[in-house]
């Protein structure tokens, strides 16, 4: 099922003229509602008048989390506060929080983007869905909450967190939909069989996980533990939250809802385009929002892009599975490490479990990766010599994939602090000495 086959279906000339029309008018917009736009347009010297075709919109400069920080909290609005209906906010990592104000036709718009996206994961009336996103200033949990309600799916607002209860209505009620971060699933399944539920029989057909990256050795986790099909959705604070793109049955690739969020390929050394199909930063621009619009937000999501047609019918493009960030790459020793290239290693190798955490430290001037890795209860109970051997095969098998050695550390089961959002797998301890 498609939810809105007139867009997104459409014919790739017919969308590109939809993309360059709303472009147009969203750089006048900011040119004349933004100070903050106008300055960076003059300062490189372009316009609204300058675009003719979409690549034109590579002449304009691009923004990133440190100008929404510098502008923080309101400096960016196209709309004046009278108009705002909503205010949603992400933490960041450092410093202050991004704020992100919606209209009400900005709420539509999400809500639409959500409907979407429920529908592509095969999710309507009749589903009922339990949202273990959390609710609150975080975009996850209202998101999905208003698609789906918009789909017509009877929403359970349970937001994150309170594990035993969560698996009660599970089974009690028995959602048909699970929506919460992959590493939450993870951990609710395990409480869920620590404290006796049938996970394997609940009701559930269909996850739709997100927040966070995640490798499709988790997906497998997830897909084992419970009895669902799981789908990936992408989405930040800065564009909407989540719904900017989402996987349809194929899972070959997350469809970007491209008539309303624009996106590009840079390499994010250079700034420069990056060609059809090779990896670099997602910048995305809001064609259609009103009280937050962005052009060409740099998203720090390493991912690829394609616009081969997809055979569920979609002819909107698709991004790849988000690799990681750039400000989560890990530099060990001069080598480029991505921690889902890690987790990929590890959800490979037979009697681990899907726990892990990356902890770097210095010894003297040298940069050094611990790999934990939590291990079934069966193998930690098992003799020390097949501990060292599974040792070396995760060591061996990282060396192979990274060119790096790592120490690893096998752990007893459930000793990585599990979280109830978004997971928090690297620990660097080496500002600390
Ligand atoms: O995480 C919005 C969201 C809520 C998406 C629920 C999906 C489901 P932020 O807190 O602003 O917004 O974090 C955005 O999370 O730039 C990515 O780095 C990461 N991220 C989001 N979805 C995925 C995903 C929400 N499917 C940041 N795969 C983004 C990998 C993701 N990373």
């Amino acid at each position: 099922m498609i939810w809105n086959p007139g867009i997104e279906t459409m014919a790739r000339a017919e969308m590109e003229a939809l993309q360059l029309h709303r472009l147009k008018r969203l750089a006048a917009i900011l040119e004349t509602c933004v100070p903050w736009c106008r300055e960076q347009m003059e300062a490189r010297k372009v316009g609204p008048r300058d675009i003719r075709a979409l690549e034109d919109i590579a002449r304009f400069p691009c923004c990133s989390k440190y100008d929404l920080r510098d502008n923080y909290p309101f400096g960016l609005l196209a709309r004046p506060m009278r108009d705002v209906v909503r205010i949603h906010s992400s933490s960041g990592t450092t410093g202050k929080p991004v704020v992100a104000a919606y209209t009400q036709s900005d709420i539509n718009l999400w809500t639409e983007v959500m409907a979407r996206s429920l529908t592509a994961c095969g999710v309507g009336q009749g589903d009922i869905i339990q949202n273990a996103y959390g609710y609150g200033l975080f975009t996850g949990g209202l998101g999905v909450h208003y698609g789906g309600e918009r789909v017509g799916a009877t929403v359970i607002p349970i937001s994150g967190g309170n594990s035993k209860r969560q698996m009660m209505l599970l089974s009690d009620i028995g959602a048909t939909v699970l929506t919460c971060t992959p590493s939450y699933a993870l951990h609710l399944a395990e409480i869920g069989q620590a404290e006796g539920f049938d996970v394997k029989g609940l009701n559930l057909k269909v996850g739709i996980f997100g927040a966070e990256p995640w490798t499709e050795g988790i997906r497998q986790e997830i897909e084992a533990a419970y009895p669902l099909e799981a789908y990936d959705i992408y989405g930040l604070t800065e564009i909407i939250g989540p719904g900017v793109g989402i996987e349809c049955r194929y899972h070959d690739g997350l469809h970007i809802f491209e008539d309303v969020f624009y996106p590009e390929i840079i390499d994010p050394d250079t700034l420069e385009p990056i060609p059809e199909g090779a990896e670099g930063e997602l910048v995305i621009t809001t064609l259609t929002k009103e009280a937050f619009p962005l052009l060409r937000f740099r998203t720090r999501d390493i991912c690829s892009l394609t616009r081969e047609p997809c055979r569920c019918g979609r002819t909107l493009c698709r991004i790849s599975r988000i690799k990681g960030r750039t400000d989560d790459m890990l530099i060990i020793r001069g080598v480029n490490v991505f921690p889902s290239q890690i987790e990929e290693v590890l959800m490979n190798v037979e009697g681990t479990a899907p726990h892990y955490q990356l902890v770097l430290m210095k010894e003297g001037s040298l940069d050094v990766l611990e790999v934990r890795i939590e291990v079934q209860e069966s193998i930690f109970s098992d003799q020390m010599r097949r501990l060292e051997r599974l040792e070396r095969a995760i060591r061996e098998e990282l060396f192979t994939v990274l060119g790096l050695t790592a120490q690893v550390r096998l752990v007893e089961p459930r000793t990585i602090a599990r979280s109830e959002g978004k997971a928090q797998r690297i620990v660097d301890m080496r500002q600390k000495g």
